[in-house]
């Protein structure tokens, strides 16, 4: 079953955005997953913030298990305003708590596989473990939640909703696993290879769209790479096939009941600027020249910082990662460049400022 209340169109519509490449309609992707795979999936349209409507599900269907990815995802869009920051809080935290409410009540040994990010953590001037870390104060141990300095109000969400999780875990039992993600780019994956109607949404703007993402249709339509600040930010990142790869891998092989587990899914470290000089390379092995500007940090945030991630959970259970490779690089860019007759270029500079 799939669920879905179409927020993110609406989110488009509000901010004045498209993906690169349409998106059908839900109705239409069912359809046409349907034609190619010979697999069926039930369709419910429906708010996650309704906890009627999602008690109506979990009692009629009753799933195994529960993969939530249905958050408003912006770090930009959660900064707007009072009112999208509120939005985004209540949005994510309100409809992650119905979701574990009707697991509670209507499938208790059900599974909770829930999109987090990495962005929980921050960028600590410590390693970064997987969720949990021992902790010595005081000549006495215990096993703590790792802490978090997350840089947006929507990060924040996801550390509440994290929050949130691990209480029932402890408290009710519930079975769970956060895939804390870094940041994800690219565009196809061998499922929405199968038919133009499966395409993901790809977006490139300020708001939606991520940084790799971002810097591959600048390139496309020879504008400048929109690095923010010094560029030494680093973050984990992965290809969109390997997140598939992960909530397959967490789904077929599940918490223990009462374990909160946490996986930090993301496959490579880099810095914005090592992203942008990847592009720039791509960009002039397909013959087209690039540069690259440093815009003042429209976030705050450290833009010099040290960061290590743990992230060996996901390659213990056979995660074999799609890596940054020039080959990747250059079959993105080449598809970019088919897409990039309708680019909006109006859309590259970051409107939206952390402080004024
Ligand atoms: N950045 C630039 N130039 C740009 C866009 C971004 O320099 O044109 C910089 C940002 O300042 C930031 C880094 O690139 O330092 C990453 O920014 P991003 O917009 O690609 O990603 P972020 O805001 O961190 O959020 C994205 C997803 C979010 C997910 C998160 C994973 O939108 O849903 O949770 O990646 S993570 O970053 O690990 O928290």
């Amino acid at each position: 079953m799939v669920v879905d209340n179409f927020a993110k169109r609406r989110w488009e519509l509000e901010e004045g955005i498209e993906p690169l490449v349409p998106v059908a309609t839900l109705h239409r992707r069912v359809r046409s997953w349907h034609e190619v795979t010979g697999k069926a999936i039930e369709l419910r349209v429906g708010d996650l913030c309704n906890h009627r409507f999602v008690y109506s599900l979990f009692e009629t269907f009753r799933p195994d298990a529960i993969i939530h990815y249905g958050e408003q995802p912006s770090a930009p869009y959660s900064m707007q305003s009072r009112e999208t920051a509120v939005y985004s809080q209540t949005n994510n935290i309100v409809g992650n708590m119905n979701v574990l409410f009707a697991m509670q009540k209507y499938c208790s040994g059900s599974h909770l596989v829930k999109l987090g990010t990495m962005g929980e953590y921050g960028t600590p001037n410590i390693d970064i473990e997987e969720g949990w870390l021992n902790v010595t104060h005081n000549g006495r141990t215990d096993r703590m939640l790792y802490p978090k300095k997350p840089g947006s109000f929507y990060h924040l969400s996801k550390v509440h909703d994290s929050n949130n999780i691990e209480f029932t875990c402890r408290i009710w039992g519930t079975r769970a696993t956060d895939l804390n993600q870094g940041v994800v780019y690219g565009i196809d994956t061998d499922q929405t290879q199968l038919d133009p109607a499966l395409g993901t949404s790809f977006h490139y703007d300020d708001v939606f769209g991520t940084v790799l993402n971002r810097f591959l249709v600048q390139a496309a339509v020879g504008m400048p790479l929109t690095v923010y600040g010094k560029g030494g930010q680093t973050r984990g990142f992965l290809n969109i096939r390997d997140t598939i790869a992960c909530v397959t891998l967490a789904v077929d092989n599940p918490a223990q009941k009462g374990e909160f587990r946490v996986f930090n899914q993301f496959t490579e470290q880099f810095s914005v600027n090592d992203l942008a000089n990847m592009v720039k390379a791509a960009a002039g092995r397909a013959g087209r020249a690039v540069e690259i500007a440093h815009l003042p940090n429209p976030r705050v945030e450290l833009e010099e910082h040290y960061y290590n991630a743990k992230h060996s959970a996901l390659s213990d259970l056979g995660l074999k990662p799609h890596l940054l490779t020039d080959a990747v690089l250059d079959q993105m860019f080449a598809r970019v460049c088919a897409n990039s007759s309708t680019v909006d270029p109006t859309v590259f500079q970051p409107r939206v400022r952390w402080s004024a």
